[in-house]
């Protein structure tokens, strides 16, 4: 070994996909229809008539897919979400899972 040391960088080229997640809202008996779709319209920017499906889809079922987004929109996304249920006094809540 010389006096100095070589240090020889290996670059990673490689393209890593990010890890995606589902954002999943959760029904409840207290939050409004009209309440839901507004959340939908204005947080996860759907146009009128996927948000009312979308907030069918959960009345019926207990839960439904929203979307899929990247670790941090997902949770800011439910974070805004639930602070607008939350200042409307709505029990509203969204969890995310990885897909
Ligand atoms: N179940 C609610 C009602 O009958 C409506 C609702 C739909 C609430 C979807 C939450 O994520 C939800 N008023």
């Amino acid at each position: 070994m010389s006096e100095q040391t070589i240090f020889k960088e290996k670059v990673d080229t490689k393209l890593q996909k990010p890890r995606m997640y589902r954002v999943i809202l959760l029904n409840d008996d207290y939050t409004t229809m009209e309440f839901v779709v507004e959340v939908l319209v204005t947080v996860f920017h759907k146009q009128v008539p996927e948000a009312t499906k979308i907030m069918l889809d959960v009345h019926e079922k207990g839960k439904g897919i929203v979307g899929i987004y990247t670790y941090d929109i997902a949770a800011t996304k439910i974070a805004q979400a639930e602070e607008m249920a939350r200042e409307n006094e709505f029990p509203l809540k969204a969890i995310m899972e990885e897909v």
